[in-house]
């Protein structure tokens, strides 16, 4: 059995298909990675078909490959004394515009799949957000679930140990996701200062006090309205009074619906792992601080007990009546099925805060019926660009005022609407899933055709 990629195909149908029998042989059980190179392939081959300078150069087979994926042990020692092993990952997968830049994702479902698909997927999010930073990501299946402050901090510590031989403020640069917040930052920031004995900005996410930006904290949610905004204005439409269906309730979420409120926008329902919350009246700033003390305690929707708010154990919000869609929890909580649902009841919009949060056959759906529609690539890329926002201020070793860094956000949106509208443009209409991986695709490929074949 050979792994080399040769495809021969005439055209990008049979291209892709070529294409990805060929990956999953040589990543086999790694079906969400397929599924975030298949969508990305299937929306780029035709590009790369009409400029066969990337066929030749085998951009895609190369693209596809990280450039290495580090797993290591992490021991830990628990409160009870009793010792703990966890998995710890680092893929670095493309570096050809920048260092590596992505997320830490602590979970118990992290695996080598799940981090090569957010990995891929960052490396076109970064390089729409036009600033100079390459694509990564990693984690562990650490659960932080039940765990004390300093059982957190211990394992971020030992994580860090080892992490710290891979990483560096010109090389890779993490920051928080799903189970990493400012606090699992902090001690990681701090262990690496400690080993290093250097004081560096080699994570972004990072507290005020020691070098890190006002807005990161809100940027991915504020982005993402931002972003649905200009979708909604291209258009000639706008979020006042229009009701929004939203899942999870960590950090994407809570900031999310914070603009949305300010956008006059109706946030009926928010959700986590264990069910949902649904407000007939739409969220108010008193509920939406109570849900933000109570998940920043690890607590459950379940114990929000308000006037207004209703709880509904192993519900997702699909199945409700509303005008748009965002799904900010986690991959694949928008199935066929769901979609379904979602345009049965009327949706006129889907916008993605998650990563992958939509399986492509829901994606699929979502275009056949010409839904407004905003990809994760693009649509939940102000995180990144304010943590690259925070690696230039960390260099030029100084700190921007909250306007001027929310100015930059809006800036940065703004420019990722526009090149998706450049790039996804077809008889009048825009499709936005096109456009981002196009308009992600050609800044990173042509860095690597300047590289020659390396
Ligand atoms: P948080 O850990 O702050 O919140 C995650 C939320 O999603 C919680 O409400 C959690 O519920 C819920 N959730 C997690 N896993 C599942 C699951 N398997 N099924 C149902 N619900 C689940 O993470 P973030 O808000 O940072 O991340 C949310 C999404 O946004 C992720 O896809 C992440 O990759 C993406 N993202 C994050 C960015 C960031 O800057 N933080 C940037 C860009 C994208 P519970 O509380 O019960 O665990
Ligand atoms: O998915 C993402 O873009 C993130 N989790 C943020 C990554 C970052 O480096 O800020």
């Amino acid at each position: 059995m050979s792994f080399d990629f040769f495809c021969v195909a005439d055209n990008p149908t049979d291209y892709h298909d070529c294409f990805m029998r060929e990956l999953i042989q040589k990543n086999p059980a790694e079906k969400e990675f397929h599924q975030a190179v298949s969508e990305m392939a299937k929306s780029v081959l035709p590009f790369i078909f009409e400029h066969p300078k990337y066929l030749e150069a085998k951009i895609l087979e190369r693209i596809t490959e990280p450039d290495r994926v580090v797993s290591f042990r992490v021991t830990w020692e628990d409160d009870n004394g009793d010792v703990r092993v966890n998995r710890g990952y680092r893929v670095q997968f493309n570096n050809s515009i920048g260092p590596y830049k992505g997320g830490l994702r602590f979970h118990p479902s992290v695996n080598q799949s799940i981090l090569k698909f957010l990995g891929f997927e960052q490396i076109f999010k970064n390089s729409l957000t036009t600033l100079p930073i390459g694509g990564g990501k990693g984690g562990s299946d650490f659960d932080p679930k039940g765990k004390s402050d300093r059982e957190i901090m211990r394992f971020c510590q030992a994580f860090m140990t080892e992490l710290s031989h891979h990483i560096g403020e010109d090389i890779d640069v993490p920051a928080g996701d799903i189970g990493v917040g400012a606090r699992e930052i902090s001690y990681m920031f701090g262990q690496y200062k400690k080993l290093s004995n250097r004081f560096t900005g080699v994570l972004t996410g990072k507290g005020i006090e020691f070098g890190g930006s006002l807005i990161r904290t809100e940027a991915t949610g504020y982005g993402l309205i931002y972003f649905t905004d200009l979708i909604l204005k291209h258009h000639g439409e706008s979020l006042e009074n229009k009701r929004c269906i939203l899942s999870g309730s960590g950090n994407v979420a809570q900031y999310a619906v914070e603009k949305l409120i300010e956008k006059g926008a109706k946030v009926i329902s928010m959700s986590d792992s264990k069910g949902m919350i649904s407000i007939k009246n739409g969220v108010t700033r008193e509920i939406l601080a109570e849900v933000k003390k109570l998940k920043d305690n690890r607590g459950n929707l379940s114990e929000l007990k308000m006037d207004g708010v209703n709880y509904h154990a192993d519900k997702t919000p699909w199945g409700m009546d509303a005008d748009y869609a965002f799904p900010c929890a986690t991959q694949n909580e928008v199935q066929e099925e769901d979609a379904k649902e979602l345009i049965k009841n009327g949706i006129k919009g889907v916008f993605e805060g998650a990563n992958m949060p939509c399986t492509n056959e829901a994606v699929d759906l979502i275009n056949e019926h010409k839904l407004y529609f905003g990809p994760a690539k693009a649509a939940n890329a102000g995180g990144v660009a304010i943590s690259g926002i925070e690696m230039t201020q960390n260099h030029m070793g100084l700190s921007w005022k909250r306007e001027r860094v929310d100015e930059k956000l809006q800036e940065i949106m703004k420019e990722i609407h526009d090149k998706c509208v450049k790039y996804g443009e077809r008889d009048g209409r825009v499709c936005y899933q096109t456009g981002a991986n196009i308009g992600g695709f050609i800044k990173v490929a042509d860095a690597m055709l300047a590289y020659g074949i390396n």
